[in-house]
């Protein structure tokens, strides 16, 4: 049923206006656009977004995903009177994603301030089968008198803090190009559009403050419908050698082929995404919807073409983060990918494998070896985090420490490359890529470790875990077992490729210096790594239950983390944890990290006093309750993930969609309510679905096998055959 793929707006909601533009963004893995209006509206927050091309603003900023110039503004004036929804009078209302097609439509009935009604039928969409190309088309018809339609298309702005050298300009009365470098990275920029009116109408080049303009002016009587197309094609040199020129030829293409086929063939190509990455829900219209909702946003955000580029904290739908990536998109958004689109989760390592140079130029400049991954990541691999946070108007800026500390991030990467190889059967991907870097972060934590004589035990201290409210903490529970875990798997695959691959085995071991003494300090780190516990419970860090103890039940519900509510000094000397950090832990290892009475005996501890003032908190306790048979209490912490964005529940969606809380949707479904595991090369389910659910389905690729599993209420289905 269609409203099971639609996330809806209407009547038209001003008051929420940039978390819609988040919600309603379009993209195709390459590119993203807000869900802002052609018309422009105040206050609106456009955005149009290119994986990869990130800009420093100034010496002492980090870089930063740059503001692409619009291709998307459209002007139309009815009888001399612009069109918009803060003027004349708007009778008629309603927006829609329809997230099958990904494809963005509104429908406004609209009465001028002059009189005339107006029906208008706006659509768009980046195209999934041609990932340069970008369509949209307008449908304008009179309803009760003819009137005058005058349409004013513009190419640009250029932000002049990250754009130079631009040059723009006409092609035709019809067509407009800009060209443009961003000013530090020096990314170079081409972008055609092109404007088709029916009926044909007279088009005219002009320009707006310097900006290019294709305009028409058409008469039009009531119940005509004028029919307005405006294709953009976008290169730049991260794809292309002479951008411009590959610009003008993608657009000539798309407009040979026309909006129909264009729109056609767009369909085709996310039938066959949705075939595999779709999940049905029976019995919970809003859960379906709110899967599907974070599915959308992960494939839209999913580079496809650029092995160089990932998925930021805020997928591809806002400035948040800057556009910067971190342990969201291995921990969190990859898992639905690994198992349902391998070839993007591949693109997605592949991004960590081509920056391995600046995390080991990071390791280096910390005085350690190996690979040390940047907590925040761009197009260099360089660290970018900044060092202080943005000060409020007439408040003080803050250390952010999380650059330095927050290490985990190494074994997170390591963990996922391993998660992608055991689940795809990728052996080529590992041998060449993959192992490196296992085996380079292992080198890593080899020589952060440090041992301690007195106890006779390794240690890793000032570190921040996954739990940021405390900034300065020895012994992260999370951050000694991950560690431990990275050096074990780069033992396990250093053997592997000994056996299976021994002259690429014989090339990393020279590389990386992984000779016998290294081996046998790994074996000794592994084996001594101080993991600090009181009897079964771990504890999140050295000293945690000597803090003050918090009823954080009793502040629930709120949106605020108990942070913003009482400040950093408060939560740092609390017992109140930002997110799931040991609870993390049972999510990643499971039964490897204990027994189920001790994973139960640690959610008892941990999850009472976790605030979740992140959004990638909610998701992974659902997971965990799950597995643990909790499953009122999953139910309730899924629809808390499910609402971080589709109901702001974190209060920050304008600055676009949480990625991590997307990716750990799926997972809280797949591996927490199906019970997905693998045994004997077959998918094993344990589900415990919320009572109300009558069916779960979903599919799964696994060493080249596609499995659909289906859970009803009449038992566990699944179908087997070769994954395409
Ligand atoms: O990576 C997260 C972190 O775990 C919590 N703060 C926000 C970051 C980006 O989403």
């Amino acid at each position: 049923m269609e409203y099971k793929w639609c996330v809806r707006e209407t009547p038209f909601q001003p008051e929420r206006l940039n978390q819609l533009e988040t919600i309603f963004t379009i993209g195709n893995g390459c590119m993203g656009v807000r869900g802002s209006f052609e018309e422009g509206y105040p206050g609106d927050a456009p955005l149009f977004l290119i994986h990869g091309l990130f800009n420093r603003p100034d010496e002492d900023s980090v870089p930063e995903l740059v503001n692409v110039p619009s291709w998307l503004d459209l002007k139309i004036a009815i009888n001399g009177a612009t069109f918009g929804l803060d003027a004349g009078r708007v009778l008629g209302y309603e927006r829609t994603l329809d997230m099958r097609r990904a494809v963005l439509r509104r429908h406004v009935l609209w009465q001028a301030p002059n009189g005339p009604i107006v029906r208008f039928r706006f659509e768009r969409f980046a195209s999934m089968a041609r990932r340069r190309v970008l369509a949209m088309r307008v449908e304008i018809t009179p309803v009760d008198a003819s009137t005058t339609v005058e349409i004013k298309s513009r190419l640009g702005k250029a932000d002049p803090t990250h754009w130079t050298d631009v040059l723009v300009g006409h092609r035709s009365p019809s067509d407009a190009f800009l060209r443009a470098r961003t000013r530090d990275s020096g990314y170079r920029l081409g972008m055609e559009t092109r404007l088709l009116i029916e009926p044909a109408a007279q088009m005219h080049a002009a320009e707006d403050d310097g900006w290019p303009i294709n305009s028409a002016r058409i008469a039009a009587t009531a119940g005509q419908t004028i029919t307005v197309t405006k294709l953009a094609a976008v290169h730049t040199s991260r794809d292309a050698h002479d951008p411009p020129a590959a610009a003008r030829q993608t657009l000539d293409e798309a407009s040979a082929a026309g909006y129909s086929a264009l729109y056609r063939e767009h369909i085709a190509a996310w039938d066959k995404l949705w075939a595999h990455t779709d999940v049905e829900i029976e019995g919970d219209d809003f859960a379906q919807l709110a899967i599907r909702f974070a599915l959308y946003h992960l494939l839209i955000a999913a580079p496809r073409d650029d092995e160089r580029a990932s998925i930021g904290a805020k997928a591809l739908s806002g400035p948040g983060y800057k556009g910067h990536v971190f342990w969201d998109t291995e921990l969190f958004a990859l898992a639905p990918l690994i198992y349902t689109q391998p070839d993007l989760a591949r693109n997605l390592l592949m991004y960590r494998y081509h920056l391995l140079p600046g995390a080991r130029a990071k390791a280096a400049e910390n005085g350690f070896e190996g690979a040390m991954y940047p907590w925040e990541s761009a197009d260099t691999g360089e660290e970018t985090t900044p060092r202080w946070t943005t000060p409020p108007p007439g408040g003080h800026r803050e250390r952010i420490w999380t650059g330095e500390r927050e290490i985990h991030i190494s074994a997170d990467v390591a963990y996922a490359v391993d998660h992608y190889w055991k689940i795809s059967g990728d052996d080529n991907f590992m041998a060449e890529y993959g192992a490196e870097i296992v085996l380079d972060t292992a080198v890593f934590w080899g020589s952060r470790a440090e041992y301690n004589e007195a106890e006779d035990r390794f240690e890793i201290n000032h570190v921040i875990g996954p739990d940021e409210y405390h900034e300065d903490v020895n012994n992260s529970a999370f951050t000694n077992v991950m560690a431990q875990w990275n050096i074990r798997a780069a033992l396990d695959v250093l053997d592997w490729l000994r056996r299976n691959h021994p002259v690429r085995a014989e090339e990393l071991s020279q590389k990386l210096g992984l000779g016998p003494e290294r081996l046998s300090h790994w074996r000794e780190v592994a084996e001594k790594m101080y993991v600090p516990r009181d009897g079964d419970v771990l504890l999140e860090f050295d000293g945690f239950f000597d803090l003050e103890p918090v009823d954080v039940e009793a502040y629930r519900p709120r949106i605020p983390s108990l942070q913003a509510i009482y400040g950093t000094p408060f939560v740092q000397r609390s017992q109140v944890i930002k997110q799931a950090d040991v609870v993390m832990l049972i999510a990643l290892l499971g039964e490897e990290l204990g027994p189920p009475e001790m994973l139960r005996a640690n959610w008892d501890v941990y999850a009472p006093r976790c605030d979740h003032g992140s959004s990638l908190s909610a998701a992974i306790h659902s997971l965990v309750a799950a597995r643990l048979g909790l499953i009122e209490q999953a139910y309730e912490l899924w629809l808390m993930a499910a609402g971080v964005d589709l109901e702001n529940n974190k209060g920050n969606t304008a600055d676009g969609i949480h990625a991590a809380a997307a990716g750990g949707l799926w997972q809280a479904t797949v591996f927490g309510f199906a019970g997905l595991g693998f045994a004997d090369d077959r998918p094993t389910l344990d589900p415990h679905l919320p009572p109300h659910w009558r069916k779960l389905r979903f599919r799964i690729k696994y060493r080249g096998t596609l499995h659909e599993v289906t859970i009803a209420e009449n038992g566990v289905k699944v179908s087997s055959g070769p994954a395409s």
